[in-house]
């Protein structure tokens, strides 16, 4: 095989790779409280810090990519989550960890 061959395979592997993350889209990791679980609509409002490249902190809601994650959390839960973007800017929770569960009771 040539070395132009050899390179030009090279190139079109490099394309391939890049063009999957694309698909993928972009993902971010953040830190932030739970204000809210919303079960109809499989979102979770979240008090956030900043989430590096993509935007300050905040509260908003969160879709979450598999209702079972919304019976993982508990309102007051500190959590760390991954958040994908997809090509239109949807931003999607696909992974969550618990760092600290609020031990206060809620109030009636
Ligand atoms: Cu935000």
């Amino acid at each position: 095989m040539t070395i132009a061959k050899k390179f030009i395979i090279f190139i079109s592997m490099m394309f391939i790779m890049l063009s999957s993350f694309t698909v993928m889209g972009k993902e971010y990791t953040a830190k932030g409280t739970v204000n809210a679980i919303k079960s109809e609509s499989k979102k979770l409002n979240i008090s956030h810090g900043p989430v590096k490249g993509l935007m300050g902190a905040m509260k908003m809601d969160f879709k979450v990519a598999d209702p079972a994650m919304l019976s993982e959390v508990s309102i007051g839960s500190t959590i760390k989550f991954t958040l994908d973007e997809d090509k239109k800017g949807n931003l999607t929770i696909t992974d969550l960890e618990i760092i600290e569960n609020s031990e206060k009771v809620m109030a009636e």
